[in-house]
């Protein structure tokens, strides 16, 4: 018995005395314990059995209709000083947000069982690794923390032996929308979250611990917790270059993290692996590389758009042993989204499926997997150590100006590339299409604290002895006068990554331009591929009036930030807006 288990124990019997729950189990992430989970819910109506001979294992969760989605205006960042949460995030005094939050959790598990969730975020035995406990009253979110972390009896053991973990508390509450919040102590390591059995919501280890919670404790021990996949490329004489990525939301970083090459590079023996869909910890080794992990032990995908053409390995990953979370079914009992063939008969509520009442798969609908099942699984994405990172990339949905691919000159650079990237929307549900959201790194919804801050922390990366990754933006959805995509995308983008490993390996000379440097003629292999090469051209310009707007909307976008922005960043912008200025030389493909 230590000190540091006591402190666990008083925290549950707090928590437990507060709650008032009729019963308590430790989780400890057996099978046993999954399976009577599982029958549990099949008996509460939380699961249902889909069809076991096409998808053993597999069933079906239907959220609450008003329950679909994180939530971010009622997300907050408890700092002491309000500054510090900066204009990127909602903030709380915290006295305030732990009394609000403490009525609503008064009394709130009242014959229910409250289940304690001991879990490691990365593998167990990795110094990167950090580990939490969630206490909840959802079955549902013990199975689906089951698939993404590392949850029981190991992580009991290490939370033991550490002392230090996050602590989370959550409870589905009465589902209200009125009176849900998800709430982060970062000073504290803590998380409450109350009034939602949803996703990021509710399985505490995923956005709020190893995003928002993580990015705030990674500023302070310098590292880094980045909303981004981590794949590794193989080439045909067996070396592994692994890349990290971050995208917003919708431009299919799941797809990109288990991207099939195109036959040709198949054939040549190029292989791609996957670590992570979704979040990297990154932190600079003894050789001043930076080294990853990705702290999820499963993929929280969206079912939409999973298709054969898009994804065939996460279809191949999800064909068992997986939850679905308010997908369609089949006449035969079969999940089903849009994109797959066959037809829906039920939609996602459960009622008879009508066009009329929109799609029959929820947008946001999910599956839960173990990365255990994926074809393309990395055996070092368990490595303690962690992988080393050649490169970084940025990307977004820019149907104008961004060409296929860029790279920063350097660190600095590279950072702005981060900081102003973002996508043009286009789902018409969420307001205007076609309007540029800014989302750097894509943490706008997850960065734990002051945007400003973390730029900072960024850019003091790059210090004597480090040996940064280079540092890429990529545009898979540049759209020609036609309104077509001018490039394939999926598969195919292994010709953009094989240059940027060139690049990294010293192997290919690019050129030089205002806004970094793009591939020189013949550099991207373009061999099988029907590309037009006026398509090539257009892909690969530097429109320098379009670019002298767009740097002065990035600077714009930089003073939103006020006296925290590091003055480097702007610096670097007005660099470039100066280089952009100077009469331009012969373009890379005239
Ligand atoms: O995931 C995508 N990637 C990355 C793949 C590794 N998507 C899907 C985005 C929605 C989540 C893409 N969509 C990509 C892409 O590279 N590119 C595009 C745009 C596009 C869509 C369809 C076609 C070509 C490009 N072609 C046909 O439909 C035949
Ligand atoms: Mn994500």
């Amino acid at each position: 018995m230590t000190s540091k288990l006591d402190s666990l124990d008083q925290w549950v019997n707090d928590v437990a005395a507060m709650t008032r729950p009729a019963k308590i189990h430790w989780c400890d992430g057996s099978d046993t314990e999954y399976r009577a989970l599982v029958q549990q819910m099949l008996q509460s109506g939380d699961l249902i059995e889909l069809n076991q001979q096409t998808h053993p294992g597999c069933y079906l969760h239907r959220s609450s209709p008003s329950d679909v989605a994180r939530v971010e205006h009622l997300t907050f960042v408890c700092t002491k000083d309000e500054a510090d949460a900066g204009p990127n995030n909602h903030w709380m005094a915290p006295a305030e947000a732990h009394a609000k939050m403490d009525a609503l959790f008064d009394g709130c598990m009242e014959g229910r069982t409250m289940y304690v969730i001991p879990y490691c975020m990365g593998p167990i035995d990795s110094p990167l690794s950090r580990c939490g406990v969630e206490i909840t009253d959802s079955p549902y979110v013990v199975a689906n923390m089951r698939t993404m972390t590392r949850m029981g009896a190991p992580a009991l053991a290490r939370i033991e032996r550490e002392g230090r973990f996050v602590k989370g508390l959550h409870s589905t509450g009465e589902l209200d929308p009125e009176r849900r919040f998800i709430i982060h102590f970062p000073e504290e390591l803590s998380i409450k979250s109350y009034g939602s059995g949803y996703g990021g919501n509710a399985l505490l280890g995923k956005k709020c611990h190893a995003l928002r919670i993580a990015s705030h404790q990674a500023r302070s021990e310098g590292w880094l917790a980045e909303h981004m996949l981590i794949v590794g490329i193989e080439n045909p004489q067996g070396e592994t270059h692994y890349v990290a990525a971050a995208f917003p939301s919708a431009c299919g970083k799941t797809n990109l993290a288990m991207l099939i090459p195109p036959e040709g590079y198949r054939k040549e023996g190029w292989r791609v692996w996957t670590v992570g869909d979704d979040i990297c910890w990154m932190r600079p080794g003894a050789d001043g590389r930076l080294y990853a992990i990705n702290p999820e032990a499963g993929f929280f995908g969206v079912a939409p758009g999973t298709s054969t053409l898009s994804n065939p390995n996460a279809l191949q990953t999800i064909s068992r042993d997986t939850i679905f979370t308010n997908v369609a079914v089949t006449a035969d009992n079969q999940p089903w989204w849009e994109g797959l063939p066959g037809t829906p008969v039920t939609d996602w509520q459960g009622r008879p499926y009508d066009p009329a009442n929109g799609p029959a798969a929820h947008p946001n609908s999910r599956f839960t997997v173990s990365a255990k099942q994926c074809p393309t699984w990395s055996p070092k994405a368990e490595d303690a150590q962690g992988v080393p990172i050649s490169a970084i990339m940025f990307g977004g949905r820019r149907p104008s100006l961004l060409p296929l691919v860029m790279e920063a000159r350097d660190w600095t650079h590279g950072v702005l590339m981060g900081a102003a990237m973002g996508s043009e929307t286009t789902a018409a549900a969420t307001g205007a299409v076609g309007v540029l959201r800014r989302d750097s790194m894509a943490m706008k919804p997850f960065c734990g604290y002051h945007y400003g801050d973390y730029f900072a922390h960024w850019l003091s990366l790059d210090k004597p002895g480090a040996k940064l990754p280079k540092v890429f933006h990529v545009n898979w959805f540049r759209k020609g006068k036609d309104g077509k995509f001018l490039w394939p995308g999926f598969g195919e983008n292994l010709r953009v990554l094989e240059w940027m490993i060139a690049r990294v390996e010293g192997k290919a000379g690019g050129v030089e331009t205002p806004i970094g440097t793009l591939p020189a003629h013949g550099e991207l292999k373009l061999e099988g591929l029907e590309l037009p090469r006026e398509t090539l051209a257009e892909l690969l310009t530097v429109d320098h009036a379009g670019w002298q707007t767009e740097l002065h909307a990035i600077g714009e976008y930089l003073d939103s930030f006020g006296t925290r922005l590091p003055a480097n960043l702007r610096q670097e912008q007005q660099r470039v807006a100066q280089a952009l200025e100077t009469p331009r030389k012969a373009a890379a493909h005239a």
